[in-house]
Formats: structure tokens, C-alpha cells, sequence
């Protein structure tokens, strides 16, 4: 064990050298990429020419990387992917990447290699379609959600559980920058000064700040099953045959709406930018015609998928008898499902950290577009979400804000 450190792509390479189940003769010319693009840690990408073989070495910084060392954090979040990695590879089988090894001491994952598959977002810009995500991702939301929860494990067990998954700092980060920095003046904001006056909107809307405190106050307090917490199209990589789901660092016990909603959100993100990357109106609205088909899919499948497990798997003898009360659960999934949706839209417009569907559109005016079309959006699902009763009045709110 080393005393931790940022690891050089030479030392990165030496530590992959060591591991026989990957590279079997250790190599002598391993070639090192760090290829990390988000926010937070180092990605080494590891490969044998001669052979193919590849590996990825992820280890944490001790600060956000996308601010800097004036924002430090925990490398225990290392643990936290890790074991969260684990966790969703046996509920989940072939939708997460291997983990090979961990080093607790240098914050490092060594994990299966997937740069045969795109990261999603990237692969929505370009106007990929991939037609078995809706299944593979509602079988991820399914199973892990289900399993988690006191519904699917032991009452005992799942408590232990939520110990071991104490996730603060990264939690803060969420409480911050998605329930409370952008209702607020915050030195964390960052928009574009084309929609001042739609930031000005979210500091005094007073219906729109209840919904948000809501939803604030049941991430803070509801331990219903072990998220991924960070569940946007950024954290999956995918093909039209595969989907994998990466990057579960924010894992922590919460609401299962939430993850189910950074889901549906990050999509209705992508139909938000859609007139900045096709060429024309027609084709932006057959793409934004594939993500709303995509988003009924994941939800009607996850219902569908969620309910069958209760029925065979459920451990709770009451909450397994009552008909209303299941009916009852998951239409409070469906209902928190909107509302985080619609808050992790806003918190991408106005908050720290943007997603590139919407920054990288070149032409201001298309950009501003998207911004005001996902903050209508957002806005709405927010305030509609403790009335929603069907996936289609999602739906509904992002075509019609489309159309106006
Ligand atoms: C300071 S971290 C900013 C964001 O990046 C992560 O992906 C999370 O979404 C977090 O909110
Ligand atoms: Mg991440």
C-alpha cells in the first residue's frame, strides 16, 4: 500500500502492470491515458497494444476538481463507488462495469474498461438512438431501488446498510448546488446573462420554493433504498446493445425518485437542446418524438418490473397485502420522479455545473432557447409533481412547452 497520493500515468501504469487477471504476461509497453472529463477524479485508461487489453484506473482527488483545491472532498467516496459498484453488479447483472480491485489508501477503483461504448450524453448530441436503453435502465432502477429498500431486503440488514453508505460531503453537494443554490444569489451560480430575468424568477417564486423545500426535505430524510445519486447520462456509457451504468460515487440511502428522476431529467435536458444540434425542425421533433417514446418506456417498464418483483420478492407482509397501499407507493415514486426531474434540469441551467447538451450549442439565441425551454420545463414538472397520476402528463408538459 502507498500513502495517498495523485497517481502519475507512469505509477498508474506500474499498479495496472500488477494485475494478472488483466494483463496476464505484464506487459512492458502499457500505454496511459488520463482521460478524466468530469467533475471530480482521475481516469486512467490503460492499454496492451500488443494484446488489446485494457483497464481503467479511477482514483478520487482530495477537492472537486472542477473547482479546485479550495473545495476539498472526501476520498472515501472511492469506498462509497466502489462497494455501490459491487452492490449494483449483483442486482444488476452486466449493467456495471467490473470492479477488479480497490486500494482504500490511494482512493483508487481498478474497474472493466468500456471505450467500445459512448457516454450517453455524448451519443444523444450526436442523435444516437438506442433502443434497448428504456430496458436495461429500468431493470437497473428496478432491481437496485427494490432490493434496497425495505420492501425487497432485511429491515435489520438494509439499517446496517444505510450506515455503511453515509454519504455526506457528497450529499451536501447535491443538497446545495440542485435544492438551494439556484433559488438563491450563490456565489456557485453560473448562467449566462441572457436569462438574468429567469434566475430573478426562481428567487421569488414562492410555489416554485415550497415544492423544491419538499423535495429537499425528503433527500435529506428518506432512507428508502440505496441510489446511485448521480444518475444523469453523463454516468452511463451505452451502445444500441448495451447499457452500463458508471460512476456511483453520490451513492447514499434516499428517495428512489430521485435517481429515477436525474434519469428522466438529463433526457428531457437533451429534448430541451434539440434545436441546437438537428438541422431542422422536423428532425428535432422526430428526436424529441424518440426521447418522450424513450421516457413512457423506462417509466411503464419500471412500473411494471418493480411491481413484479414486490409480488415475488416482497419481504414486508404488509405493505405485500394492501393493493391500495403498493398502488399508493408507487404513484409517490411517480410523484417524486417529476419533481426531481424537474429540479435537476434547473439546477443545470442556473447551478455549478452545466451539462454540455445546452453549453455547446454555439448559436446564442438556439442556446438561450434551450435554456428557457428546460427551465420551463423543469419548472413545471416541479410544481405539478405532487399531482402527477400518469407518466403522460410529464410527457404532456415537455411537448406542449416544445410547441409554445
Ligand atoms: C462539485 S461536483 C458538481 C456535480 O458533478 C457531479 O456529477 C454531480 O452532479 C455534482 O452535482
Ligand atoms: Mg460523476
Amino acid at each position: 500500500m502507498s500513502a495517498y497520493h495523485p497517481l502519475t500515468e507512469r505509477e498508474a501504469i506500474e499498479i495496472a502492470r500488477s494485475l494478472r487477471s488483466v494483463f496476464p504476461d505484464a506487459p512492458d509497453n502499457l500505454s496511459c491515458r488520463e482521460i478524466g472529463d468530469g467533475n471530480l477524479n482521475l481516469v486512467f485508461h490503460i492499454t496492451d497494444p500488443a494484446s488489446g487489453r485494457s483497464v481503467i484506473l479511477k482514483q478520487a482527488l482530495p477537492y472537486a476538481k472542477v473547482v479546485g483545491e479550495s473545495w476539498p472532498l472526501t476520498l472515501d467516496r472511492a469506498r462509497i463507488e466502489s462497494e455501490a459498484l459491487i452492490q449494483e453488479g449483483k442486482l444488476a447483472p452486466g449493467l456495471v462495469p467490473q470492479v477488479y480491485a480497490y486500494d482504500a489508501e490511494l482512493a483508487l477503483t481498478i474497474m472493466e474498461d468500456l471505450s467500445d461504448h459512448v457516454i450517453m450524453r455524448r451519443g444523444l448530441m450526436e442523435g444516437g438512438r438506442y433502443p434497448k436503453f428504456a430496458d436495461d435502465i429500468s431493470t437497473f432502477l428496478a432491481r437496485t431501488l427494490f432490493f434496497t429498500s425495505d420492501l425487497g431486503m432485511n429491515q435489520q440488514e438494509k439499517k446496517l446498510r444505510v450506515r455503511d453508505f453515509i454519504n455526506p460531503e457528497l450529499c451536501k453537494i447535491t443538497e446545495d448546488l440542485i435544492f438551494d443554490d439556484p433559488y438563491t444569489v450563490s456565489a456557485n451560480n453560473n448562467y449566462d446573462a441572457a436569462i438574468e430575468d429567469e434566475a430573478q424568477a426562481l428567487r421569488t417564486d414562492e410555489q416554485l420554493q415550497f415544492e423544491v423545500a419538499l423535495l429537499r426535505e425528503k433527500f435529506l430524510t428518506q432512507a428508502q433504498a440505496l441510489l446511485h445519486g448521480d444518475l444523469h447520462t453523463g454516468s452511463i456509457f451505452i451502445t444500441p446493445e448495451s447499457t452500463k451504468v458508471i460512476d456511483p460515487e453520490f451513492a447514499y440511502y434516499g428517495p428512489a425518485g430521485f435517481d429515477i428522476g436525474a434519469v428522466i431529467g438529463n433526457l428531457l435536458l437533451n429534448f430541451a437542446s434539440r434545436r441546437g444540434w438537428d438541422k431542422t425542425e422536423a428532425e428535432a421533433d422526430d428526436y424529441r418524438q424518440y426521447l418522450v417514446t424513450t421516457i413512457r418506456d423506462i417509466w411503464t417498464q419500471f412500473e411494471a418490473k418493480f411491481r413484479a418483483l414486490w409480488d415475488e420478492h416482497g419481504v414486508d407482509r404488509l405493505a405485500s397485502a394492501s393493493a391500495v397501499y403498493k398502488d399508493d407507493y408507487m404513484n409517490r415514486l411517480l410523484q417524486d420522479t417529476f419533481g426531481y426531474a424537474g429540479a435537476k434540469m434547473v439546477r443545470r441551467i442556473v447551478g455549478l455545473a452545466h451539462v454540455a447538451d445546452i453549453d455547446r450549442i454555439e448559436d446564442a439565441a438556439r442556446r438561450e432557447a434551450a435554456q428557457r425551454l428546460a427551465l420551463t420545463i423543469g419548472k413545471s414538472l416541479i410544481k405539478t409533481g405532487r399531482q402527477a397520476t400518469s407518466i403522460e402528463q410529464l410527457i404532456d408538459i415537455a411537448l406542449t412547452a416544445a410547441a409554445g
